[in-house]
């Protein structure tokens, strides 16, 4: 790996814009499970029974608990080296945004830990799919913080809304669900600008979250992948670092 850790280095110098596209696999080495993995999420449980509009309205209680069990644990868990690598970047070099694709907020505490507490810092991340830790209403538009528990007893007991009364729901994007156009049309900008995308553990399987890194391709932009396994962006890549994320960045991004 070593020559290929000494191109990714070449690639990452000379690069005038970079962005990051993020997945799950980012986020293994704190202890927040992936979604696909031997020990995926959906291994004990399926995306349609959960992570969609029809399975809240068919049963809050269960995608709540689900939920609530995952924020849960992400409250357990802290952004590790790899997280902390992609801020140091973002800070040292002057054109870098990251864009996640993960709801657990790893990113914006990483960016927190680097750089202080600051209202905006080019380490916080655009998240694709939204954030785990924040609440939504199922009917107008309100959002909060997320209660760190979630009492799934009865229907009555899940979070309703301050204002009319609806119940909240995660403030994630679900299966079938569009993304927010302008955080969308952000990420898809900026990976065209980009000399180059460092992808990093995502199974790249998630549309239109997995087009984002052949938008820099498009423009004539190169790939360096960072997966423990290999994936359908492989063979784009000009270098692909086979090895944890935490592990690679950082020597990549040294301290
Ligand atoms: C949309 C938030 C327009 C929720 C997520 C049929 C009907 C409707 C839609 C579709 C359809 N068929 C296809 C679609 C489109 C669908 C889609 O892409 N489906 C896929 C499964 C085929 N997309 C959508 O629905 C999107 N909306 O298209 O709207 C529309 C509307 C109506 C009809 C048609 C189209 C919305 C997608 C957003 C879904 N929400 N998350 C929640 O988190 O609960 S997606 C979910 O998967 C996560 O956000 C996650 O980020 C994402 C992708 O997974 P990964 O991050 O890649 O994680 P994964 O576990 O898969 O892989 C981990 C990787 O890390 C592996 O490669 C592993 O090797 C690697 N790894 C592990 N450890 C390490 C590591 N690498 C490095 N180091 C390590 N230590
Ligand atoms: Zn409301």
């Amino acid at each position: 790996m070593n020559e290929t850790l000494e191109q990714a280095r070449a690639l990452l110098e000379n690069a005038r814009r970079i962005v990051a596209v993020t997945g799950a696999g980012i986020s293994a080495e704190s202890g927040v499970p992936t979604f696909r993995g031997p020990e995926g999420l959906w291994k004990s449980h399926r995306p349609e029974e959960l992570a969609t509009a029809a399975a809240f309205a068919r049963d809050p209680q269960t995608v709540w608990e689900w939920y609530g069990w995952r924020r849960e644990l992400i409250a357990t868990c802290s952004p590790n080296p790899a997280h902390l690598a992609l801020a140091r970047l973002a800070l040292d070099h002057p054109e870098v945004a990251i864009i996640t694709q993960n709801v657990d907020g790893l990113h914006t505490r990483a960016a927190t830990e680097e750089a202080g507490h600051v209202d905006f810092s080019p380490a916080l991340p655009i998240e694709l799919h939204g954030s785990i830790n924040r609440d939504r209403c199922s009917a107008c538009d309100a959002r909060r913080p997320g209660s760190p528990v979630i009492d799934v007893t009865s229907i009555d007991t899940l979070p309703q809304c301050d204002r009319c009364s609806a119940l909240m729901r995660p403030d994630v994007v679900w299966f079938g669900e569009v993304l927010n156009e302008v955080i969308l049309d952000r990420a898809f900008r900026l990976a065209r600008s980009a000399d180059l995308c460092l992808v990093v553990g995502t199974s790249a399987l998630v549309h239109p979250a997995a087009s984002v890194p052949l938008a820099t391709l498009g423009n004539g932009g190169k790939l360096i992948e960072i997966n423990i396994q290999e994936t359908s962006l492989t063979p784009y890549a000009s270098a692909q670092l086979n090895a944890p994320a935490g592990i690679v960045l950082t020597k990549l991004i040294p301290e």
